[in-house]
């Protein structure tokens, strides 16, 4: 885990225990510090009772404390927690801020801060995946779920790849990245600002942070980032900006995990990043092919029969399915789920490459009427049905794809749950041997 001595005889209230309030606890109390935690949840409280005192920071005057550390799931737009804390004068910040104020007790090192509506998680695995392929060490943290406190610190020369939320960016306040990246942005998490302008906002403060000499990256030609690229070159306060989303670079046939116009995108920005630390193209080219991907993300579950079948489960908005839909030029796409939006704009410059549409969940009806006018669709609610029915209408070179355009709530826990269930179902329909087994059209 990170200490430094920077949080030594310091107090701090925690609120949220959870996967990064937990290492927040563990590093502070490692590193000397007197700590307040609190969670809604009992059993997470009686987790923290040995390192900190349990107490609610809403009933305790805060005014003696350096610092109350918020996790980024706490909706600080409209918690209690933002008002009390500003009555006592003490400030909010989270985890990825005390990684910042630990920097300075960690063996010389570089960081790089991925943020973005849609493809972090990819591209934080893969610019890790070429640094440790170029031979440097390197740990990945953030919002890829491993919260950035719990890892060990790297040696000398390292580079830490952090993915950063807006909500974690809402917490941060002087983490310094060596190269900023802002892949893209679409409308999302409007639950947790006031508007799209907001969210956008939130995101582009990670330039702010910035020093003048270090590397700020853009990876789209969307309205949102091409302002903030704008803006960064306006400012003239960071020296060296790239637009990435004019940049071309060949050879996406042999990634086999990079599929589809948005992992290009990832791909060119991932490049842009080892550039920028000094990796040359013999150093990174090699790890886009070898890069394994992450689960649930076009990944290549298994092909049988011809037939290539792919779990895109976190595509849970239009503006992550509609690449996905690009990948291939002849897929079954089983979609649907707890609808983010009404309509399907962003996936219908792809719809030329489906051959037939499988909805599932509450979608279903609504994406029926929106897809029956240019493609054939197969209402069939549940998973393993639109599994089985697309199996047995698939043909060599086809291609099942999930990729939902929708959260997974209205059925499964999570999209990783969602992603699971797929797999169960497509392992079943290649051990029955049900692929391409209709005798034209969809089967009953
Ligand atoms: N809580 C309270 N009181 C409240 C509200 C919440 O006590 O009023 C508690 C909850 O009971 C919970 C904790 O606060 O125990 C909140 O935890 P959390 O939701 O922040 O969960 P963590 O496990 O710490 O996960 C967080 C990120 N979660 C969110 O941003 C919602 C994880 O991102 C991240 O991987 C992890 O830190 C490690 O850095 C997840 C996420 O969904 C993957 N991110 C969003 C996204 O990708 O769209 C932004
Ligand atoms: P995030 O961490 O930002 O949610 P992920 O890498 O987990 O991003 O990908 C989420 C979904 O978005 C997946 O379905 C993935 O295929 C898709 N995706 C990946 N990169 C991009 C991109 N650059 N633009 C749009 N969608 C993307």
């Amino acid at each position: 885990m990170i200490r430094s001595s920077a949080f030594a005889n310091r107090s701090y209230a925690i609120l949220g225990l959870a996967r990064s309030g937990m290492a927040t606890l563990d590093a502070l109390h490692a590193s000397g510090a007197k700590i307040l935690a609190w969670d809604t949840r009992e059993d997470l409280r009686k987790q923290a009772s040995d390192k900190a005192i349990i107490a609610d920071p809403l009933e305790t005057d805060l005014s003696d404390y350096d610092a109350v550390i918020v996790s980024p799931g706490v909706p600080l737009n409209s918690h209690p927690i933002r008002d009390k804390a500003a009555d006592d004068g003490v400030p909010i910040i989270g985890d990825i801020e005390l990684f910042s104020q630990a920097r300075r007790s960690l063996p010389p090192h570089r960081v790089v801060g991925i943020t973005g509506t849609n493809g972090k998680s990819t591209t934080t695995a893969l610019i890790h995946h070429i640094i440790q392929n170029a031979g440097l060490p390197s740990h990945m943290g953030g919002n890829i779920g491993l919260p950035i406190l719990s890892q060990k610190p790297l040696a000398a020369g390292g580079v830490y790849v952090l993915e950063l939320s807006s909500y974690q960016i809402d917490l941060t306040n002087s983490l310094d990245c060596d190269v900023a990246m802002l892949l893209n942005i679409s409308p999302d998490h409007l639950d947790r600002y006031d508007s799209f302008d907001a969210y956008a906002a939130a995101k582009v403060r990670l330039f702010d942070m910035m020093s003048p000499d270090h590397v700020a990256i853009f990876g789209s030609d969307d309205e949102k980032t091409q302002l903030a690229l704008q803006l960064t070159l306006a400012e003239g306060r960071v020296e060296n900006v790239l637009d990435a989303s004019g940049v071309t670079l060949e050879g996406q046939e042999d990634w086999p995990s990079l599929q589809g116009p948005h992992n290009l995108k990832n791909a060119i920005a991932a490049a842009a990043a080892a550039e920028a630390l000094g990796l040359q193209e013999h150093q990174w080219r090699p790890a886009l092919e070898s890069f394994k991907g992450l689960p649930h993300r076009m990944e290549r579950l298994a092909e049988a029969g011809g037939v290539l079948f792919v779990n895109d489960s976190k595509a849970t908005n239009p503006a992550s399915t509609g690449p996905a839909l690009g990948a291939y030029p002849k897929i079954h796409w089983i979609v649907g789920g707890l609808p983010k939006s009404d309509n399907l704009n962003e996936c219908e410059p792809y719809f030329g490459n489906v051959v037939q549409a499988y909805t599932i969940g509450d979608a279903g009806p609504m994406f029926g009427e929106l897809l029956s006018p240019h493609m054939p669709v197969d209402p069939c609610e549940m998973m393993l049905t639109a599994v089985q029915h697309a199996a047995a209408n698939a043909k060599p070179g086809e291609v099942i794809l999930l990729s939902p355009a929708c959260a997974s709530f209205d059925q499964f826990k999570d999209f990783e749950a969602r992603g699971d269930c797929f797999r169960c179902a497509v392992d079943s329909v290649i051990e029955n041997n049900l692929i391409g087994t209709a005798a034209g059209g969809s089967i009953e």
